[in-house]
């Protein structure tokens, strides 16, 4: 474990797609008549969930599946919260104890139970230099990228359309003042391991959101705060798929909830991402840990792009830091001031739902593209030895019904793997044409697809040719 003194991650209700609907269909529709209650007023207000759902946000809880047989722990779970985060059963050493062999058994008992439950799920985490099985924490270089890519894409394909916020990098800044990455087998790998791991993620799971989760980032005066606020706004600049920021919260005295709390929130969301208070706990007791548990949540309510809370364990005993009795339970499974204070802070925000969809992620092109055809071109993340391609493909002042895009490798270069196109040529002159869904294009639109391979890749600019 990390020296981690406050560590983090969650999207709201409101999403790109339904979920929740499906659900076994008996299952889906009893839930659903039972948000409706919820909405119409029956339960209004009495339990976390209910109370974020009116305000158009999601209220988590971090689950273990191995208390899944604990009817208190799980009684709790179904009446208050509408999310789960698995603690620790999506992290890499769990889901991938050796090489390519993926375990999702533990991980598979929480999203289902969130599911049959009409629960929400976030993911965590995808890359991560902790938890980290042995045989990653060995690799290194151009293997240790390609594997950790890997991950990403099987696990986030293993669960496509199930997770409504995956955190695809934890972690990655470094304490102190700095503001520099954190040293680790990953960061060795080049630069840009962590837009790398995004755009795998955006591929695998398209409609999931993606973010990027740390702790000790709540103070906006901190330099670790703002160096992950200038890495997020340098994404949106360039159109690397972000859509969302986790602050994990962990507040205790040395680490406390700090006065500017709101302006990092509302800071980060005026770039244009969600904010998720992802792991939230506050050590403490009594009606001064009930005051800080108040602030937090009136002070995401405050802003409209902070769209759910996930409190880091349900009962003090099942928490990391269980001695602090950080949470909204006590070891019995009753409500602490702290509960309180939260469902009331919850019922007297602002109504205002958040967004129901992200802006766009992708820049608009630089130049006009020819009219009536098509243009295209690539941005590459490369390491020494491989490469992943991400081509932009814009439509010109007419609609098309379909591209290709042509471009030359250069020697000794090999695609392994392409997505959203289907690529003929491996080597040298290779060729991409469009898929079903992503071929008509109106006027002046864009769409992406992606190739990764070994060698260098390609460095001039493609051929668009439209039909
Ligand atoms: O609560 C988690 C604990 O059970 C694990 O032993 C620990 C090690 O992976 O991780 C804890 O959760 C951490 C989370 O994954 C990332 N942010 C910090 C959390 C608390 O350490």
């Amino acid at each position: 474990m990390d020296n981690n003194p406050t560590p983090a991650g969650g999207r709201p209700v409101a999403r790109r797609r339904p979920r929740v609907a499906l659900a076994s269909v008996v299952v889906g529709l009893s839930v659903a008549a039972a948000t409706m209650a919820v909405a119409s007023g029956a339960n209004a207000g009495t339990t976390l969930g209910a109370s974020a759902a009116e305000k158009g946000r999601y209220f988590g809880a971090a689950v273990a599946a191995h208390k899944l047989s604990d009817t208190t722990y799980v009684g709790i779970l179904n009446r208050e919260f509408n999310s789960v985060t698995p603690e620790n059963e999506m992290k890499i050493d769990a889901t991938e104890p050796q090489q390519n062999q993926f375990t999702f058994t533990n991980a598979d008992r929480i999203v289902n139970h969130a599911r049959a439950n009409g629960m929400q799920v976030r993911g965590h985490t995808l890359a991560w230099h902790s938890q980290q099985p042995a045989w990653m924490q060995n690799m290194s270089g151009t293997a240790l990228r390609a594997a950790m890519l890997n991950h990403v894409t099987r696990v986030a394909t293993y669960y496509r359309g199930k997770i409504h916020s995956w955190d695809v990098v934890n972690e990655a800044f470094a304490d102190g003042s700095t503001g520099a990455r954190r040293d680790s087998n990953l960061q060795r790998t080049g630069n840009d391991w962590i837009e790398a791991a995004f755009r795998a993620a955006r591929t695998a799971d398209p409609d999931a959101k993606l973010c990027y989760n740390d702790y000790n980032t709540d103070d906006w005066s901190h330099a670790k705060t703002q160096a992950v606020y200038a890495m997020v706004r340098d994404f949106k600049q360039r159109g690397v798929p972000i859509d969302c920021v986790g602050l994990q919260s962990h507040f205790n005295s040395g680490s406390p909830y700090p006065g500017n709390y709101r302006t990092t929130l509302s800071s980060f969301a005026a770039l244009g991402v969600d904010v998720q208070i992802t792991e939230l706990d506050i050590e403490g007791s009594g009606s001064s840990q009930a005051a800080t548990y108040r602030n937090v949540v009136t002070d995401c309510l405050a802003v409209t792009r902070c769209t759910g809370i996930t409190v880091w364990g349900i009962r003090d005993t099942d928490s990391w830091r269980a001695s602090g009795t950080p949470l909204l339970f006590d070891g019995n499974g009753n409500k602490k001031p702290a509960y309180t204070a939260t469902l009331e802070a919850l019922n007297a925000g602002t109504s205002t739902p958040p967004p129901t969809t992200a802006p766009p992620t992708t820049p608009p092109p630089s130049s006009p593209p020819p009219s009536g055809g098509c243009a295209a071109s690539v941005s590459l993340n490369s390491w020494t030895g491989g490469f992943v391609a991400t081509v932009r493909v814009t439509a010109g002042a007419s609609p098309i019904n379909g591209w290709a895009v042509a471009l030359t490798l250069p020697g000794g270069a090999t695609v392994t793997n392409t997505w959203s196109a289907r690529g003929s040529g491996a080597t040298g002159a290779v060729t991409f044409q469009n898929v079903d869904y992503n071929g008509r294009m109106a006027a002046g639109t864009t769409t992406e697809f992606g190739f990764q391979g070994t060698g260098t890749g390609p460095t001039g600019t493609p051929t668009c040719t439209a039909s």
